[in-house]
């Protein structure tokens, strides 16, 4: 999608710190951190939420949900634990609309998320 912001960090357009890559998914540092391990996670072609790529490409999505546990791993954060987060819609506090996992960890994460 020409205006997506995350298409662009895709194709280069827009710079990321990526962390992981696969043929199919991206995996970032986010610009906010709200972690010392905060990562997106996005595959490469256009979604606009979760629900949306569960119904149109389940093999992708686990491959989305594969590589975060990748980062959590790479980023020693595996074993201590760590959240993944699709916010999906804006009353949920989705401000991209192409799909991401939230990958959190390496500090306390209260329950429940505010
Ligand atoms: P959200 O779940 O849609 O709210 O998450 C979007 C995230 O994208 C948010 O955490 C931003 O800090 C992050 N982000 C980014 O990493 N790089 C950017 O250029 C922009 C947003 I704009």
């Amino acid at each position: 999608m020409t205006d997506c912001l995350f298409c662009k960090i895709v194709s280069g357009e827009v710079p990321a710190k990526v962390v992981r890559e696969t043929d199919r998914t991206l995996a970032f540092r986010d610009i906010n951190p709200q972690a010392p391990t905060h990562v997106l996670v996005i595959p490469k072609d256009h979604h606009p939420n979760v629900g949306e790529l569960a119904a149109a490409d389940a093999d992708l999505l686990a491959a989305v949900l594969r590589e975060a546990h990748a980062v959590a791993e790479g980023d020693g954060v595996a074993d201590s634990g760590y959240r993944v987060v699709f916010n999906t819609g804006s009353g949920a506090g989705q401000t991209v609309f192409h799909v991401h996992a939230h990958v959190l960890g390496g500090r306390g994460l209260n329950w429940p998320p505010g």
